[in-house]
């Protein structure tokens, strides 16, 4: 029988790359995001028999549980969780951004994530196997000026992540909390509201992890052996690393 992985956001950046991944291996995959023109595409790319898609918005918990709810048979029985949709709105300062960014964020990233996982783990659990693989950041470990609520929700992602652990201890289901930098996507398109331009500085002069990368790393925690559980999973390009903290002198 084929290996399930269910990806949510895979109409872009690192799900894409992920359905691309796991279907080239032989899984059936399930591919979730707002945009039905894309999810069209991929149906249409990799064929309905290996691919199902899903078309709601992860802020919307009863669309959500429908839609894990209306999984066919070959889909239903989840084996590789891709916890992947996800976004970061603006880098205004907290006394000045916009608060309705901070709802999206929060939203979207823990509520959509938490639910998504609430509404898969128990099949897992019945079945005694499955695996979790969350999208955190560097954000969730390192602050950043601009980072405020983003960062927070990837800090709730990582402990999420290991707090799972404990409540799946002994039912052989795996959690891993993958943790990328820098990475070109549409990403910072969305970041900043569309602005193409501005996006595409955040990577002048570098040389980004790509969705690729991501997706390798995806795969290489799911296919370890089912003794073996990579907690978390932090991956910068080598050309990101720290700053020193900074001090205001008058
Ligand atoms: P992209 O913007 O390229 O992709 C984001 C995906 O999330 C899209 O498929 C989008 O689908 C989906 N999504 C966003 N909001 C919603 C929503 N409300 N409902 C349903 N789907 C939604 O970004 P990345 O691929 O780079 O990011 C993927 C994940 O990785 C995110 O969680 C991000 O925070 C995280 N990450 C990204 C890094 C980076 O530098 N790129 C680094 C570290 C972590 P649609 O618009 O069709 O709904
Ligand atoms: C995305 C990476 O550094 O832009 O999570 O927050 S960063």
């Amino acid at each position: 029988m084929r290996k399930i992985a269910f990806i949510t956001g895979a109409t872009s950046g690192f799900g894409t790359a992920c359905a691309k991944k796991f279907h080239s291996l032989g899984w059936n995959i399930v591919l979730t995001g707002r945009r039905a023109d894309r999810l069209a595409s991929l149906a249409e790319e990799y064929g309905q028999e290996r691919v199902h898609t899903l078309c709601f918005d992860m802020r919307d918990k009863e669309a959500l549980e429908r839609a894990v709810d209306s999984l066919p048979e070959g889909f239903r029985e989840v084996d590789v969780l891709v916890n992947n949709a996800g976004l970061a709105l603006g880098l205004e300062p907290a006394q000045s951004c916009d608060t309705e960014d901070w709802d999206a964020m929060v939203d979207t990233n823990i509520k959509g994530l938490i639910h998504c996982t609430r509404a898969i783990l128990p099949g897992m659990v019945a079945r005694k196997s499955g695996h979790v693989i969350n999208l955190g950041s560097v954000a969730g470990s390192w602050p950043y000026v601009g980072g405020n609520v983003y960062g927070a929700t990837k800090a709730f992602v990582q402990q999420f992540s290991r707090n799972l652990r404990c409540d799946l201890h002994g039912t052989g289901v795996r959690v891993t909390n993958i943790e990328p930098g820098l990475a070109e996507s549409e990403f910072s398109v969305v970041r900043f509201g569309g602005d193409a331009e501005k996006a595409a500085k955040v990577y002048e002069g570098t040389a980004p992890l790509t969705p690729e990368d991501i997706a390798e790393s995806i795969w290489w925690v799911a296919s370890l052996p089912v003794h073996v559980n990579i907690n978390a999973l932090e991956i910068m390009p080598t050309c990101q690393s720290w700053a020193p903290l900074s001090v205001f002198r008058e």
